[in-house]
């Protein structure tokens, strides 16, 4: 955790999507609710720095980004191979599930569609796994939330680069689910056909971690992992 300034503060109102409307990027549905703050949640103009461990030292020389499992064709791309991929925008909102939420990011990337189709998903695929480089930091994600329009690779946030905080050289950004599902320091994709916890998910945080999902176990949210089989409702 960084005790400095923090360079993200939002020293005015978060952008409202219809500022977006008539341009190229793509508006993460969840924007458009009322009240776009989850059950559980507080609003922060800042953005936390938030992780377990340490930021990893990462030499983009040799970074790398290895897309594989249940794939036709695995791919391993450079940073310049990545950067050289059609880019989109998305705008979302950021859900952390210590219970803060920053509205209003605009993420820039490569789409999770584009790379899925690079790489050939294979119709068995129902889950992800994302590891990052912090000493194989995983989570787990099912198809359903980041087979999505707004799921992307993000190198640059709110018209800069992403630094090394936030995840930087380049992080998953998930908007529909919990923060923690959006992998930091990104290193590999891994397509599977059932569901591995990852590192929270494996000391008791939810498999899918879906903020707007409520039932009688998570009553603000899918927090923590709940009885197998019991099924929500996602709040609307
Ligand atoms: N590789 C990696 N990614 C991670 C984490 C982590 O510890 N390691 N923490 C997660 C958690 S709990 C949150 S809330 C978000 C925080 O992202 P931020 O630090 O950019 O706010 O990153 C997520 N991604
Ligand atoms: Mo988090």
């Amino acid at each position: 955790m960084s005790n400095s300034v923090d360079p993200k503060y939002q020293s005015t109102a978060p952008d409202e999507p219809n500022i977006h409307e008539a341009s190229d990027v793509i508006i993460s549905s969840d924007t458009r609710r009322e009240n776009r703050i989850p059950p559980g949640q507080t609003q922060t103009r800042k953005w936390p720095v938030l992780h377990y461990g340490h930021v990893p030292k990462i030499d983009l020389k040799s970074w790398r980004l290895q897309i594989d499992g249940l794939v036709d064709n695995p791919l391993t791309f450079t940073l310049e191979e990545f950067q050289s991929l059609p880019r989109v925008k998305v705008f979302s909102d950021f859900h952390c599930v210590t219970r803060w939420s920053r509205l209003g990011n605009l993420w820039e990337g490569v789409s999770v569609r584009h790379l899925m189709e690079l790489v050939g998903v294979q119709d068995t695929a129902r889950f992800v796994i994302a590891t990052g480089y912090d000493s194989g930091w995983t989570t787990n994600l099912p198809l359903t939330d980041f087979d999505v329009e707004d799921a992307l690779l993000v190198d640059r946030h709110d018209g800069v680069e992403l630094d090394a905080d936030h995840g930087g050289p380049v992080r998953l950004v998930v908007p529909r689910l919990y923060a923690w599902k959006s992998a930091k320091w990104l290193r590999r994709l891994t397509f599977l056909d059932d569901d591995q916890p990852g590192y929270w998910e494996q000391v008791g945080y939810h498999l899918h971690g879906d903020p707007w999902i409520v039932n009688p176990q998570n009553p603000d949210g899918e927090r923590f992992r709940d009885d197998p089989g019991w099924q929500g409702e996602r709040r609307e």
